[in-house]
């Protein structure tokens, strides 16, 4: 039995200095109840919070641990970069070295510029689009979570659903008027949009695989779906890869599914934890980006030479070790098999979304492939789920509306402990 003392008189401590005691929503445990843990120090598969506690980490920094916590290659990039400063806020020669990397891992790139967050990304990234195609309407997709700028919140999901507030308010009607929806996987209904605003639509945007509202898939056929549809109609099709890009393939999900985006946004990952975004595409829409073009977009702080040494080194990792992705998804389907197994047993049947090293557990028997099937999940029996799994040493994420991620420091040892734990925690979510 974890107890914690320590993290709950820091959470009371922490509500009188900062909005609801947390730097991002997720992590106050509201959804799941309970008091959330405070971290001290992460290695390998394991985090340790400020009562001594130690977890098997499933969130991983919600995705850019893709080696496990504190990886020595990342960890050693940036003691070397930091006695040369820890910012120039002037060019340096690792920005071009790590653009050039991700132009040559993912597949849709010929340009990219750095930012400081996925949110930055995928705001810069509509802005331009919209820019290059003189349109101002943006079509998102229901669940689909692209960090906290005004036109995203809407039917949003993360935090904003796990709270109750897919549309938040602070966002002006103006605003959201721009901002159209669509349920994920239904391209019949994203066709009827763009008809009923002919020639008005800048950009589609959506996560291929979509983890934030927990893990969804995408169907056969609907990313080329999404891809045809943008091409006839002049639409510039966003990938969000935040979470996905380097974690399904060196080349993100654009790779594994085989369809080109016009533009991607990237995040943690390509900081190697550290707080780093970014955006590309085609040299032709990037063109338009100041000091190129006209579209404005600009920060001290990106490119930073620390971020960049790190997400270098983690890049550069993952392109010469292929066979990451290969034991990731050995690892996860261990896992994902196992959970399956150990609800057969109980004569569970809940739904189990997995590719590569994501997945997610609904407490739904039916298939979720979108955000009204999402949300059909008992998300009281995932709080009772999630509380024993902590309890029995297992930190996973705390809402049904985010997807987990597996590193390759889980081993096989750790995959039977985890197994156990998910057998008593189904037992018990279930019985209470
Ligand atoms: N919205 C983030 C994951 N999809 C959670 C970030 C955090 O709470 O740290």
């Amino acid at each position: 039995m974890k107890i914690a003392p320590i993290s709950e008189e820091l959470f009371q401590r922490a509500q009188h200095s900062i909005p609801g005691g947390v730097n991002s929503p997720v992590r106050a445990f509201r959804a799941v109840g309970g008091n959330p843990r405070f971290m001290v120090s992460a290695k390998g598969p394991y985090m340790f919070d400020e009562d001594g506690n130690r977890y098997i980490e499933l969130i991983n920094s919600w995705g850019p641990m893709i080696l496990g916590h504190a990886a020595e290659i990342v960890q050693e990039a940036v003691q070397q970069a930091i006695p040369n400063s820890l910012s120039f806020g002037a060019p340096t020669r690792k920005e071009i070295e790590i653009a050039e990397l991700i132009v040559d891992m993912v597949p849709s790139i010929e340009k990219v510029r750095m930012v400081n967050s996925g949110t930055e990304a995928t705001m810069s990234a509509v802005r331009v689009a919209r820019g290059y195609t003189g349109r101002n309407k943006m079509i998102k997709f229901e669940g689909c979570y692209h960090g906290h700028g005004d036109s995203f919140l809407i039917a949003a999901g993360s935090g904003a659903i796990t709270l109750g507030v897919p549309d938040s308010p602070g966002v002006t009607k103006g605003v959201a008027a721009d901002t159209l929806t669509a349920p994920f996987n239904d391209l019949e209904a994203v066709k009827t949009l763009v008809e009923a605003n002919k020639d008005q639509v800048a950009a589609i945007i959506l996560e291929p695989v979509a983890g934030n509202m927990g893990l969804v898939l995408p169907d056969a056929g609907f990313l080329q779906g999404l891809r045809d549809l943008c091409t006839k109609e002049g639409i510039v099709l966003i990938f969000d890869e935040v979470m996905t890009g380097f974690r399904l393939a060196p080349g993100g999900a654009q790779q594994l599914f085989g369809v080109t985006p016009d533009m991607t946004t990237l995040g943690k990952i390509i900081g190697g934890g550290m707080p780093v975004g970014a955006y590309g595409g085609k040299k032709e829409i990037m063109n338009f980006v100041a000091p190129a073009g006209p579209v404005y977009q600009a920060g001290t702080l990106s490119g930073n030479p620390i971020a960049m040494s790190a997400g270098m080194a983690m890049l550069q990792y993952l392109q010469g070790h292929p066979e990451v992705y290969t034991n990731l998804e050995q690892t996860t389907t261990k896992m994902v098999n196992g959970m399956k197994q150990n609800m057969q047993e109980l004569g569970m049947n809940f739904t189990i979304n997995h590719v590569g090293s994501m997945f997610s557990i609904f407490f739904t028997e039916q298939p979720v492939t979108d955000f009204e099937s999402a949300k059909s999940s008992d998300t009281a029996m995932f709080g009772r789920y999630f509380n024993s799994m902590l309890q029995r040493g297992v930190y996973l994420a705390p809402s049904q509306y985010e997807s987990l991620f597996v590193s390759t420091a889980i081993t096989d040892e750790l995959v039977q402990e985890y197994l156990q734990a998910n057998r008593e925690a189904l037992q018990e979510a279930v019985q209470q």
